[in-house]
């Protein structure tokens, strides 16, 4: 039964193994002792806590699914309780490990040669590369496959123009796996920093994500070897499938947002009196409460059933669309609620809601918006695409 802090309503601790509740507990550890207590002056002075980095490595965060290229060979719902813990810290921390795990790691250790793999990979394990994905364009996210970045073949070499925009990471990457229109459809090629005609720019002023780093990537007649390209990833299901990685992981993160937001309302409901009493006491704060965890109780459910199905390897991406669309809109919605609930107070970034609320709307947006998710479930249950 739930202790009023962590809810758990369903006692879903008793379906984890003990692997997997180990790994939980060493990444909630190091969220509180070293993620919470710096958190709030990153957010405010837009700093991303690299700092962080070579901690995380140590613990095994980046590519903890492969078990191969020193990683740590952990099981999708262990990596799903990471990613809730992480992102119970802060939703640009989360970010930083989805992009280096799910959308760097996963491109190349499925569809890398030998020697792409035998070159990033255990780099990317320790964090002594970092990576970044560039699909996403200045003229529109939603419909990658009309993407405007064209790798033309030059004799034996590629040379690509264009634009990315939004890129989590970008100025810090090592590397980046970018996303290219060709004469024979989508291709992906790892980029390196410094190679000439390749160009990161930051995006600043933003109001959300404010602890991580959102880049612009230029490709000015940017030339590589054909050994840059992945050899095995072939049309848009490759740079599709990336995405299932990062949306099922964001699915779990944002159980841990909206945990974190529960749990600032709940404490100040039982320090605040007003009208002579503890607002724990009011009927209508216990009904707001109550509401919180019926919500987070659900997307425990969901996620954990969908790091199931992955594991059994029987998981479809219109699972992983619901999951990540019913997850953000609750821990927004928690968010938003809890910042109302610390009332004055809860627009300090002080308090924890206000930041995971301004995150959760980068969230809902990237890895396919609502509405996004909304159509691909659509299209799952009609048959019909309504893009
Ligand atoms: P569509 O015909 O649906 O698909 C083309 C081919 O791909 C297959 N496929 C998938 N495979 C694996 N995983 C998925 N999620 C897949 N979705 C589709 C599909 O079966 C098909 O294969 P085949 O063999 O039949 O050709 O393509 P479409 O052009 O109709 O696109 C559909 C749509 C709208 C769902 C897709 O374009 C989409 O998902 N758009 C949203 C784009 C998006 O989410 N971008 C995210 C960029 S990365 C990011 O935001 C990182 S944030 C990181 C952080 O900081 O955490
Ligand atoms: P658009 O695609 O222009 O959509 C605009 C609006 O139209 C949205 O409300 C959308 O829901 C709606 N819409 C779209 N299609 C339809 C339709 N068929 N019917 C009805 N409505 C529709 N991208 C990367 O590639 N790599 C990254 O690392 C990355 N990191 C990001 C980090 C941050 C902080 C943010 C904010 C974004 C990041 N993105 C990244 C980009 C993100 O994936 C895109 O923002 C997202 O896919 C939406 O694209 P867009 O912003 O261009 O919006």
């Amino acid at each position: 039964m739930p202790d009023g802090k962590t809810p758990d309503f369903l006692n879903l601790e008793s379906f984890l193994s003990e692997e997997e509740r180990q790994v939980r507990d060493t990444v909630a550890r190091f969220v509180d002792e070293r993620v919470l207590p710096i958190i709030a002056e990153c957010f405010e002075h837009e700093r991303f806590p690299m700092e962080l980095v070579p901690q995380m490595a140590e613990l095994g965060l980046f590519g903890p699914t492969f078990s191969d290229y020193g990683c740590a060979g952990l099981n999708e719902v262990a990596y799903g309780l990471i990613i809730q813990e992480l992102e119970r810290g802060d939703s640009g921390l989360r970010s930083f490990a989805s992009v280096q795990s799910g959308l760097c790691m996963y491109p190349i250790h499925t569809y890398g040669s030998e020697e792409q793999k035998d070159r990033w990979l255990p780099l990317m394990a320790r964090a002594k590369a970092i990576g970044c994905f560039g699909l996403t364009e200045p003229d529109g996210g939603s419909d990658p496959g009309s993407m405007k970045t064209f790798a033309q073949k030059r004799g034996g070499d590629w040379v690509i123009n264009g634009a990315k925009m939004w890129i989590t990471n970008g100025t810090l990457a090592d590397v980046v796996v970018v996303w290219a229109n060709t004469e024979g459809g989508i291709q992906g090629f790892l980029v390196e920093k410094g190679t000439p005609g390749y160009l990161t720019r930051d995006i600043a002023h933003k109001f959300s994500l404010r602890a991580s780093v959102t880049s612009e990537l230029f490709f000015d007649d940017c030339r590589l070897p054909d050994s840059s390209r992945l050899p095995h990833a072939d049309g848009l299901e490759a740079p599709l499938s990336c995405l299932t990685q990062a949306r099922y992981g964001i699915a779990w993160g944002a159980v841990g947002a909206a945990t974190a937001c529960y749990q600032a309302a709940m404490e100040f409901c039982r320090q605040r009196a007003l009208f002579g009493t503890s607002l724990i006491n009011k009927q209508h704060m216990q009904i707001r409460l109550a509401d919180m965890v019926r919500r987070i109780t659900s997307a425990q459910l969901l996620a954990l059933q969908l790091g199931r199905l992955k594991d059994r390897g029987a998981v479809h991406p219109s699972q992983v669309s619901l999951a990540k669309w019913n997850n953000v809109r609750m821990a927004l919605d928690i968010a938003r609620e809890a910042r109302d609930i610390l009332g004055a107070g809860g627009i300090s970034v002080e308090c924890c809601p206000i930041r995971h609320m301004l995150n959760l709307e980068s969230v809902v947006t990237y890895e396919g918006t609502e509405t996004i998710h909304q159509l691909i479930v659509g299209r799952e249950i009609t048959g019909v695409g309504a893009f």
